[in-house]
């Protein structure tokens, strides 16, 4: 046990995790939580930040919430500075902040494909140049990038997704290239189909996507962001130390499989 204890423990350690106010951010902060690591998040409203503090409290968990925008290159610069003189130096960042937008390509205007690739893309690679400096000097740090199904494969009406969640895919592989020599690692989390705020338009009662993606999940379920609690505690944790460039895809099987036969 001495070993399970120690690898997979975060005591002592401060998790910034973004957007983490309900959804998949939400998961993996509770699940850092419970391997001892300080729990800080953002969000880019009051409102947002708010509801998380309270979801936090309710959940036994003495969370440290910051109000700023992923996108915003100066407001994230001083907000690390500030978390890391109020709470501590930064150990893990997970960059959970994303949107979607279901538009067909060709009626999507460019303002809205740059939005979706300015949250989901150039957000992770703000944050993560905000927290390297700290743990370049600190030689140690973790940075987990939450990538998708849409880091590999396409599909109708997400091509700004598709687009930003493939660069963020090579963002992680090439900090993994640059800072792997201090002792950091970036590695990314590849959720499949997640039932969470973002994908509940798809999950409408009859809504034909639900039994779509039902049917291509050898699982045969939705995920629940608990099922992303492990996997970010061993990206997160000294147990994956020589794990580094990864996306490690947490999908009940989607990649893996080609799909039913039709009847
Ligand atoms: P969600 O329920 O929509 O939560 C996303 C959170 O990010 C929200 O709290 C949102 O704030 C916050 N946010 C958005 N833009 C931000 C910004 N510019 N600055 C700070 N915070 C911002 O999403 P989720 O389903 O939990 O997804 C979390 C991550 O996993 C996303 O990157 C998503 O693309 C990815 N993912 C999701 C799935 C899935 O099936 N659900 C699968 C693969 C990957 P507001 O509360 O103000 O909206
Ligand atoms: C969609 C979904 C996806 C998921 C997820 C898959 O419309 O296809 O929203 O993009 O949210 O990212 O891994």
């Amino acid at each position: 046990m001495d070993y399970i204890n120690k690898s997979f423990s975060l005591e002592g350690k401060v998790a910034l995790v973004t957007g983490a106010t309900y959804g998949i951010g939400f998961a993996i902060a509770k699940a850092f939580h419970k391997a001892g690591a300080t729990i800080v998040f953002n969000n880019r409203t009051q409102e947002s930040l708010d509801q998380g503090l309270e979801s936090y409290k309710k959940e036994g968990i003495d969370a440290h919430g910051y109000l700023f925008d992923v996108t915003d290159e100066k407001a994230v610069e001083e907000n690390i500075k500030k978390i890391e003189s109020e709470v501590g130096p930064i150990d893990i960042l997970v960059n959970n902040a994303g949107i979607i937008k279901r538009i067909p390509m060709i009626e999507m205007t460019a303002e809205e494909f740059r939005q979706v690739v300015d949250i989901d893309l150039n957000g992770p690679f703000i944050m993560a140049k905000a927290v390297l400096p700290s743990m370049i000097e600190r030689r140690s740090g973790k940075i987990i990038n939450i990538c998708s199904m849409m880091s590999e494969l396409g599909r109708e009406t997400v091509s700004a997704y598709a687009a930003a969640k493939g660069g963020l895919k090579m963002l992680t592989r090439n900090i993994a290239s640059e800072y792997g020599k201090y002792n950091i690692q970036c590695n990314g989390i590849g959720p499949g189909y997640i039932a969470t705020p973002q994908t509940a338009p798809l999950r409408e009662d009859g809504h034909p996507f639900n039994n779509f993606i039902i049917s291509k999940t050898p699982a045969e379920r939705w995920g629940t962001p608990e099922d992303l609690m492990g996997p970010a505690i061993f990206l997160a944790s000294d147990a994956s130390n020589f794990v580094n460039g990864h996306v490690l895809y947490v999908d009940g099987g989607i990649l893996a499989y080609i799909g039913k036969q039709p009847k």
